[in-house]
């Protein structure tokens, strides 16, 4: 049986590819684990400092596998909530919790879960033909997979509505102006332009990342003085690493500084 997922172990950075095209690498139980399973090795791998995440083939993810909800001619409903309870919910505190910068390169069409699991990316880059597709309302569902956490943040209350109720798509250049990508791209250059992001992200001072995706994670619930508080301590932690020792005296050298991503002692 084919892999669904594929990971490319790169120096400094791993490549995790969504590996079901004949399907638009719609997810199903085997590659929920197998995806769990490569993020557990880049979270281990003190060498991986920066992760890609892609899909095979043309399309970046549909969202769940829907041959898994036929449902039953006994007329029994299918519990949902136990599915996003147990796979998509870790999988998408995960991705905010990694302690590396997580790159997505949506290579295609972006649907149901699939859209909100590239949101919960740090950097999205898409494809010029890559579409967004908050498809859940078309089945009778809500976003998930943190849809309804993201769109608004992202794109405002009226366009998270309009995406959310109307289920259209929406095209990476659109999705670009809307900010809800950091960047549309030529679908030829999509690949070498996010290697070429998370392989210089993987140089950067990794640690320092991971209080930057704290203070930004929690910046949107929290009061100003929360938000000062916050800074200050993960400043503090921050202002303890090699790294920021590195990048001053790089800076007073006039060179460019080397830094080991280590938290500190
Ligand atoms: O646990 C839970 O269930 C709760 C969690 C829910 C999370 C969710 O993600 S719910 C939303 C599920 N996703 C969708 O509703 C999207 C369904 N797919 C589509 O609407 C379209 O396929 C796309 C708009 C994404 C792409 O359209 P198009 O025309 O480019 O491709 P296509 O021909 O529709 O799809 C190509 C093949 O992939 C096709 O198979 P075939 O006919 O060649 O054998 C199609 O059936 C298959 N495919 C696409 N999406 C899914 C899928 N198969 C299973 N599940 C899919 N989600």
């Amino acid at each position: 049986m084919a892999e669904t997922i594929l990971v490319d172990k790169k120096p400094g950075y791993r490549i995790i590819t969504l590996n079901r095209p004949d399907r638009l690498n719609a997810f199903n139980e085997e590659m929920h684990a197998a995806l769990k399973a490569a993020i557990d090795h880049v979270e281990t791998d003190e060498t991986c400092r920066a992760l890609l995440l892609t899909g095979a083939g043309r399309g970046f993810c549909a969202g769940q596998d829907l041959s898994d909800r036929v449902q039953a001619s006994d007329g029994s409903k299918p519990d949902l909530g136990d599915t996003l309870g147990r796979l998509y919910n870790p999988l998408i505190r995960r991705l905010h919790a990694l302690p590396v910068p997580v790159v997505c390169a949506v290579n295609g069409v972006a649907a149901g879960a699939g859209a909100n699991i590239a949101l919960a990316c740090d950097i999205v880059l898409a494809g010029a033909s890559a579409k967004f597709i908050q498809a859940f309302a078309r089945l009778g569902l809500v976003p998930d997979a943190g849809g309804t956490y993201a769109l608004p943040r992202l794109v405002g209350p009226a366009r998270a509505r309009g995406l959310a109720l109307l289920a259209e798509p929406l095209g990476a250049a659109k999705a670009e102006e809307w900010g809800l990508i950091w960047k549309c791209v030529a679908d030829a250059d999509l690949m070498s332009e996010a290697e070429t992001l998370t392989a210089r992200l993987a140089t950067q001072p990794t640690f320092g990342f991971s209080q930057i995706k704290q203070a930004l994670d929690a910046s949107l619930d929290n009061t100003l003085d929360e938000q000062l508080d916050l800074e200050r301590d993960l400043q503090r932690r921050a202002g303890r690493s090699d790294d920021y020792a590195e990048g001053v005296a790089a800076f007073m050298e006039k060179r460019d500084p080397v830094f080991t991503g280590k938290p500190p002692e």
